[in-house]
């Protein structure tokens, strides 16, 4: 039966959402709706080009007309059928589908991945089945500590919730949401694309946006935590201060702190932390900083209670956050000085700031099959497209702002794009492009804001190296004082030093920091010799820069993570801890391969490196490399106990 709200509309309202569909998917949607594949031909195969509108999907006017033609007639017929759909297309017909809908060749070893993506059968393969009665028992008895309710904090409690084993969550914050909570700077918002950005077990149809912005994304995470009634299982305001394995009871025994002051030791047989890498703010080290006499403070912990209008106030730094935050105030203060030590790459993106229509709601909430299509879209738009890209060459020879011949041909591509922008502003698109190659570190989406914001009259670019603080603002190298009423730090974060608000004691009472001795390694980013039953997400080695989105990993490591328990309950082992010789061997393989990446090129630095110059935060491999690996865990990896 078709419910309430799929009744049917009018010709002229499904024409109008028609008019906003993304072709390709639409095109798979009618595969569905009509069981003829007939329309997978070559003719109509879309093709992408990187600087175009994909929703077209590359087809001709006529083309275009003929699809939302076929459409139209299928979804009438459809609703006029009362809802129902011919039999589902064949695996053959989907491997087709799939293979079209990218206007290429999914390779037969992303197949799983991306089916298990996909989900057309609308399985959420990953969700765990503690079904048989060995298990159902062993969780009743095993007690998860997770430290943090971000994003990861939350999908972890979900998965555990499934599998039945009791877990607690303690969060340093008095609401969920973690970074999207955090971070309330004007102009927030996501860099990937919503309908990718989000659990794959829970997908909006209801994004107002195509990139979020926060408090969008904080209310997603809220009603995830209230949907799966997570919140009877959280302690909020309350901090994990350390955390210590207690070798004989083979239990971890983590002290808390709640906002009291009170200190409560509890006590669980494995501790997953969910701490995140960017949410301890980095100040930088200029002399002088502490000597400014006006208002200063952080991006991650914006002063809501100053009033920026009218005010001369200072940016330092243009990465990630600056770049979403500049625009927005601009428009406000009397004056802004950008100070800017390295630019960051801007990737095109026209659809930035657009609003998701009603058209392509309707779309998404009623067209079967759709809404999973273009998720899948997306997923292998941001999958690996990108990665041989920013792969070194070792048989390179030219320029060092590039990696590649091909890495090279993309920054002379990109400079080509961004240069009309800065058209009638002499010197400005040479103080924007990055003498790094493209890659070296994650590049911004650039809708045109950004340039237009450094334009204005009140905004100042400066790319002169700052020398010193003073009480009245900021002086650089040439002896210029930039005079200001306010600084904001957009400096990012001290992402290298990974769990660093805890002390945590493994066997023996090693430190992990210490065993660490800032250089933090794990076994794919998430067990640590010497700490048993220690679970990281978003650990060392699993940030990502050109592919994917960090949902997809944390997705990942959770259900490692939940096997790895799984694991002990089968076996009847109480710990499993990381083998040295394989988290070591699994780090040289890692460090091989991002030194061939362009984040791990010696002329670049960045947070993804490390004090040591280790690139310690970044995944090397394709994201399929990933998924494959963290499938399941391999008892040969671990000594059980
Ligand atoms: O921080 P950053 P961020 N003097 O480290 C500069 C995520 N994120 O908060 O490159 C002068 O990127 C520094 O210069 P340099 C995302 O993963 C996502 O912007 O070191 N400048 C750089 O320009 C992102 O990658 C979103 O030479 C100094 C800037 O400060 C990560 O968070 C939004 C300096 C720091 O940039 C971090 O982004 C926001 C000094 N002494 C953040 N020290 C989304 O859209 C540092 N800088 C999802």
């Amino acid at each position: 039966m078709l419910s309430e709200t799929t009744k049917p509309q009018s010709d002229a309202q499904i024409d109008e959402a028609l008019a906003d569909a993304h072709l390709p998917s639409l095109m798979m949607s009618l595969v569905h709706l009509t069981g003829d594949a007939s329309l997978l031909s070559d003719d109509m195969k879309p093709a992408y080009d990187f600087f175009a509108d994909g929703r077209l999907g590359g087809l001709t006017p006529d083309k275009q007309d003929r699809v939302r033609g076929l459409a139209r007639a299928a979804i009438k017929a459809y609703r006029a059928g009362d809802g129902k759909l011919p039999p589902p297309p064949a695996p053959k017909t989907v491997r087709r589908m799939m293979d079209f809908i990218v206007g290429g060749e999914v390779p037969e070893r992303y197949m799983g991945m991306m089916m298990e993506e996909l989900a057309v059968d609308g399985v959420d393969q990953k969700r765990p089945h503690w079904e048989s009665p060995t298990l159902k028992s062993a969780a009743a008895k095993l007690k998860v500590l997770i430290i943090g309710a971000g994003m990861s904090g939350l999908l972890s409690a979900i998965r555990l919730q499934q599998a039945g084993v009791g877990f607690e969550v303690i969060e340093k914050n008095a609401d969920v949401g973690g970074t999207w909570l955090e971070n309330t700077y004007p102009g927030c918002r996501v860099d990937n694309p919503s309908h990718l950005y989000s659990y794959s077990f829970e997908p909006n149809h209801e994004w107002p946006m195509h990139f979020s912005t926060q408090p969008v994304l904080r209310d997603y995470f809220k009603g995830c935590a209230d949907k799966h009634n997570l919140r009877p299982h959280i302690r909020f305001n309350t901090q994990v201060v350390e955390a210590r394995f207690d070798e004989a009871a083979k239990l971890w025994r983590v002290k808390i702190r709640k906002s009291d002051g009170t200190e409560e030791t509890l006590v669980a047989n494995a501790v997953i932390s969910a701490v995140g890498q960017l949410n301890q703010p980095r100040l930088p080290d200029i002399p002088g900083r502490d000597s400014f006499a006006g208002e200063a403070f952080h991006s991650a912990r914006w002063r809501h209670d100053v009033d920026l209008k009218g005010k001369r106030v200072a940016c330092i730094g243009t990465g990630a956050s600056a770049f979403q935050f500049v625009p927005a105030i601009a428009p406000d203060v009397e004056k802004l000085t950008v100070f800017q030590r390295t630019p960051p790459w801007l990737g095109p993106t026209p659809d930035y700031h657009f609003k998701v229509t009603s058209g392509e709601r309707w779309l998404l909430e009623h067209v079967p099959y759709y809404e999973k299509w273009y998720r899948f879209w997306l997923f292998w738009m941001l999958t690996d497209g990108l990665y041989e890209g920013v792969k070194a060459d070792p048989n390179y020879k030219g320029p060092d702002n590039a990696v590649s011949d091909f890495n090279a041909g993309m920054r002379a591509m990109l400079i080509e794009a961004i240069r009309p922008q800065t058209e009638g502003a002499p010197g400005l698109l040479e103080k924007i492009i990055p003498n790094y190659p493209i890659g070296g570190k994650r590049s911004v989406r650039d809708n045109g804001v950004w340039i237009a914001a450094l334009r204005r009259p009140n905004v100042e670019l400066v790319t002169e190296p700052i020398k010193e603080i003073t009480e009245k603002g900021i002086v650089t190298a040439d002896g210029v004082l930039h005079e200001v009423d306010v600084i904001i730090y957009g400096t990012g974060f001290t992402a290298s030093d990974f769990l660093k608000t805890l002390k945590v004691y493994g066997k023996g009472g090693t430190e992990l920091h210490e065993q660490w001795d800032g250089d933090a390694r794990a076994y794919l980013g998430m067990t640590i010799p010497n700490f048993p039953n220690l679970f990281v997400i978003y650990g060392p080695n699993t940030n990502i820069v050109v592919n994917g989105s960090i949902i997809f990993f944390s997705e990942c490591s959770v259900r490692y993570i939940v096997g790895a328990l799984q694991m002990l309950a089968e076996t009847g082992a109480k710990t499993m801890e990381a083998k040295k010789d394989v988290h070591d061997a699994f780090n040289v393989k890692v460090d091989e391969a991002n030194r061939w990446m362009a984040w791990g090129a010696p002329q670049v630095t960045s947070w993804y490196k490390n004090a040591k110059g280790r690139v310690s935060q970044n995944w090397p491999f394709p994201l399929v490399d990933y998924w494959t690996a963290t499938l399941k865990p391999n008892p040969d990896d671990f000594v059980l106990s």
